[in-house]
């Protein structure tokens, strides 16, 4: 079918989160203050990571049972809390700064200018431990304004862990409580990776920066960043697609979440999994949006249980590019470009990516993006891709105020 409105999932008016009903009004609605498309409206509730048969699913019940292996069943799991959240909860509480850049409404879903749709399930660290949970999991779907590229999509599931230690557990071992923690974090994760990739030590190398690559291996290494919520803190990296791919993030958290919400004596870890991420390594899953497919080429691949599957690509339709060139303003973003191509060609489009960009005399910037169109189902007409480029084209212009060359 030509025609993108036949193909397009039905929009629904409403949808149950944790027994709540919330009307689409709820969520998306024609407010400054609220930036939540259709697309992603769309999403809310299917909670890909609940299904035991989808790659998600079999992956986080795997992570369930290295935790309920090596730390006897301590860790308390949730996996439905709610992803409309307070801006309190998704970045105070986690003591992100008022003027961070992902608290903008070019990087998050603001539903109103007090609720957002979680960027990350840290949101949910501060309840969890005013409840007295000193280890638990947290795995949900959460919401990003982002690029478009085959590792890159605006929702995505995460998995939070975090674990307490009272002072007794680090005064033994003669080491202060924040090395004591960090040191045991990257214990626990590297144990985690071996679990999950069912290799033995000889196999599996974790490399540090400037280690040089060994063939035949999955390789990792730990690097070094910054988070608001930890110190130190790390991110993992595993070598995929010929690139260095963050899979996740993690460190020792900062004393004042820990002290604001009951904790005063203590010393703790976090982490956040990109699930997506690890399950592109794990089952050779080559592009983000097959997560969301239904084609049963995809879907009956996987099944309860079964991590060892590498995933078969069923053939792979030829990609179509078309470039665009305008001249950009100050309110210009690339998420927001990204968001008005993502609004119309959904899925069928692949990645976006700037290919020139300069600034004349006038002092007037140009840039060039490519736009890849390729489904993961079946093969695009020209017919339909053009038509996809023309409303993009359209959109571009009215939307975004910028002028086409
Ligand atoms: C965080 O979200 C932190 N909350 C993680 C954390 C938790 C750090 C606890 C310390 C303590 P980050 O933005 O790097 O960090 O995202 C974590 C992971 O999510 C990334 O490593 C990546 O695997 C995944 N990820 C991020 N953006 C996307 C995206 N657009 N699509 C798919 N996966 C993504
Ligand atoms: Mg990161």
């Amino acid at each position: 079918p030509s025609n993108p409105k036949t193909w397009r999932r039905p929009v629904i008016s409403a949808l149950e989160l944790g027994g709540v009903k919330i009307a689409r009004d709820d969520v998306v609605r024609d407010d400054p203050t609220n930036n939540v498309p259709d697309t992603i409206f769309s999403k809310l509730g299917l909670q890909l990571h609940r299904r035991d048969q989808h790659p998600l699913g079999i992956l986080k019940n795997t992570i369930y049972d290295y935790f309920d292996t090596n730390y006897s069943n301590k860790f308390d799991k949730f996996d439905e809390l709610c992803p409309i959240v307070s801006v309190k909860q998704n970045f105070d509480d986690v003591l992100v700064p008022a003027d961070h850049v992902s608290r903008s409404y070019n990087d998050t879903y603001y539903v109103d200018s007090q609720t957002v749709l979680r960027c990350h399930t840290s949101a949910h660290q501060a309840e969890l431990l005013r409840k007295g949970h000193t280890h638990f999991l947290v795995t949900g779907d959460v919401y990003r304004r982002d690029s478009i590229d085959s590792t890159h999509y605006p929702v995505f599931h995460q998995m939070e862990g975090f674990r307490v230690f009272s002072p007794d557990e680090w005064e033994a071992s003669g080491v202060d409580g924040t090395s004591f923690a960090a040191e045991d974090l990257k214990k626990c994760l590297e144990g985690l990776a071996t679990h999950l990739f069912a290799l033995e030590d000889k196999s599996i190398r974790l490399l540090y920066v400037d280690s040089v690559k060994i063939s035949g291996a999955v390789e990792m290494r730990w690097v070094d960043t910054y988070f608001p919520f930890t110190n130190p803190s790390f991110e993992l990296e595993i070598y995929f697609q010929e690139k260095w791919l963050e899979v996740l993030g993690c460190g020792v958290t900062e004393q004042e979440i820990l002290k604001r919400n009951g904790k005063l004596n203590n010393v703790a870890w976090a982490f956040g999994l990109g699930l997506e991420r690890l399950a592109m390594v794990l089952f050779d899953i080559p592009d983000i949006r097959l997560f969301w497919s239904n084609d049963e080429r995809f879907t009956s691949q996987f099944s309860k249980g079964q991590l060892g599957i590498k995933f078969k690509t069923f053939s792979k339709y030829p990609p179509c590019y078309k470039d665009m060139s305008f001249w950009i303003n100050e309110s210009f973003t690339e998420n927001n470009l990204c968001e008005v191509v993502r609004g119309i060609a959904g899925d069928l489009v692949e990645e976006v990516s700037l290919i020139d960009n300069f600034t004349n005399k006038k002092g007037m910037t140009s840039h060039c993006y490519r736009i890849a169109y390729r489904s993961m189902e079946r093969s695009l007409t020209d017919e339909e891709i053009n038509g996809l480029q023309m409303s993009v084209r359209e959109q571009v212009q009215s939307k975004l105020n910028v002028v086409l060359r």
